[in-house]
């Protein structure tokens, strides 16, 4: 049981003010000038052990570690969040098993813990969804919640530290509460083991926390580091920035479909270009398209996974309006991002449903405004996760993801681009995937996520590799019964099994 596992806090204050000094004498903390300053000082500090002269028969003493070269600032490090201690007590489920509840505050972030009384020994992880950008940060309970505490499993949520779109903070707060569990129980006059297994589950940018918990980037370079034993990320951003540039490529794609193409970034008069843009690929905003909206909805189509069940009910919902929410800004994602992070160089718009490129699409692409990231936009970092966490599928334990094929919010290409990733790893014997027949994001049954989790669960603890769902494959995407395994008959809409 260990009671001191906040170093890096100590360091990140240390690091803001040595930041906020070098920002003052206009350094940018570059690695090059850093590896030269530490070694500068290691070379003065082996001087002076050995100025100090070593005592007979004693070694010299080895010289201190160079302080940590200090990382950049950002928009977020300067905002305050705080927890409404108030809203933190949380009831018993009626009907359910007899458990323990807790609640408080650690490292500036709220929780929960719930630990039946007649606990099998492991511990799941909830991560939440995108809390905003109000000032306040809110615990949410797992959607599975009566499913674990019936199974015997203790689940933990954290708030994080802060809302905005910042995974790193949702992995360090996770990581924060699943390590000092021991501790909280104690706190609260019950000894328990260390957990058996920990595991994680999440929900949208939760999902993004999730996955990227569970990839060996989080533990080369999380400061809370903990070996989880599987994930089950849902609805989860799992293509990482691929999300947002997805958003900039259909504002890009809006606007020269409506004869208003991008010609700088940010669009800074957006707010002015969007009645005009709206009007002309909708007469009726989302759900009923011009002829140049038919073919903005055919960009769309195969920017968020292709040919597919559900996809023409969720683009005509709110989930489009949601996307068309993020257009104007910058690529910064509100201050998680110093420069822009955004990049289109990658995109091929497709007006149809083949692959190849027809005279028009040749014209379109050539003619569409690129993004380019600036590849110093998320690198990795010398005091923790990188700002913007990677979902590299770089991964060794079982991980079970679901996604809605309607969603164009969160869209179903994330499982696509995360399968393509370990493909490319040769990790995808880790990672099953299931297509849900909602049509909105994460509009998921209980059964959809429970079966999800049990299937990971069955699979880490007994070894059953668990069945998915082909995902790259777009002749099998496209089937009218595709999604049909593992959605529930409650939906309606495929044939009877
Ligand atoms: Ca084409």
């Amino acid at each position: 049981m260990k009671f001191h596992r906040h170093p890096g806090r100590r360091a990140t204050v240390l690091s803001l003010i040595a930041a906020a000094t070098l920002a003052a004498c206009g350094g940018g903390g570059g690695d090059s000038s850093g590896a030269s300053a530490a070694a500068l000082a290691a070379a003065i500090a082996a001087q002076q052990a050995g100025a100090g002269g070593a005592g007979a028969g004693n070694p010299p003493a080895p010289p201190p570690p160079a302080a940590p070269q200090p990382e950049e600032t950002r928009a977020q490090d300067s905002r305050q969040f705080t927890v409404d201690e108030t809203k933190l007590p949380f009831a018993a489920l009626s009907g359910a098993p007899d458990t323990d509840r807790w609640w408080g505050v650690l490292e500036g972030a709220g929780y929960r813990v719930e630990v039946p009384k007649n606990w099998n020994g492991m511990l799941v992880m909830y991560a939440h969804g995108y809390g905003g950008t109000g000032p306040v940060v809110s615990v949410s309970d797992p959607t599975i919640r009566a499913h674990l505490i019936a199974q015997g499993y203790a689940w933990a949520a954290s708030s994080y530290t802060k809302n905005y779109y910042d995974v790193r903070a949702g992995v360090e707060d996770t990581n924060a509460l699943a390590l000092a569990f021991q501790r909280i129980a104690s706190q609260n006059g019950r000894t328990l083991d260390a957990p058996r297994k920990t595991y994680i589950v999440g929900q949208s940018l939760g999902g993004h926390v999730a996955a990227a918990a569970v990839d060996a980037e989080a533990l080369e370079t999380a400061n809370h580091k903990v070996r989880y034993a599987g994930a089950v990320p849902m609805c989860g951003v799992l293509g990482d920035i691929e999300l947002y540039n997805y958003f900039g490529a259909s504002q890009i794609a809006a606007q020269q479909l409506a004869g208003l193409p991008v010609t700088g970034w940010p669009v800074s008069n957006w707010n002015d270009l969007l009645p005009v843009v709206r009007n002309a690929l909708f007469t009726r905003f989302p759900s009923a398209t011009t002829a140049q909206g038919e073919k903005y909805k055919a960009i769309v189509k195969n920017l968020t996974g292709g040919e597919r069940p559900m996809f023409d009910a969720g683009f005509a919902g709110s989930m489009n309006a949601t996307v068309w929410g993020t257009f104007g800004r910058d690529g910064t994602i509100n201050g998680i991002l110093n420069r822009d992070g955004y990049d289109t160089t990658g995109i091929v718009y497709q007006l149809d449903n083949d692959p190849a490129q027809n005279a028009e699409e040749i014209t379109f692409n050539q003619g569409a405004y690129r993004l380019h990231a600036d590849p110093e936009s998320n690198r990795l970092r010398r005091d923790g996760l990188r700002w913007f966490p990677k979902s590299n599928a770089r991964i060794d334990v079982p991980v079970v993801t679901i996604h809605t094929l309607g969603d164009v919010y969160v869209p179903f290409s994330m499982e696509q681009i995360y399968k393509r990733r370990a493909d490319a790893l040769g990790t995808s014997k880790w990672l099953v995937q299931r297509a849900i027949r909602g049509i909105s994001h994460c509009d998921f049954t209980t059964e959809e996520q429970t079966q999800a989790f049990d299937a990971m669960t069955n699979w880490e603890q007994n070894g059953v590799k668990p069945a998915g769902d082909e995902v790259l494959d777009a002749a099998t995407v496209a089937r009218a019964d595709y999604g049909c395994k593992f959605s529930s008959a409650s939906r309606g809409g495929c044939p009877a099994p």
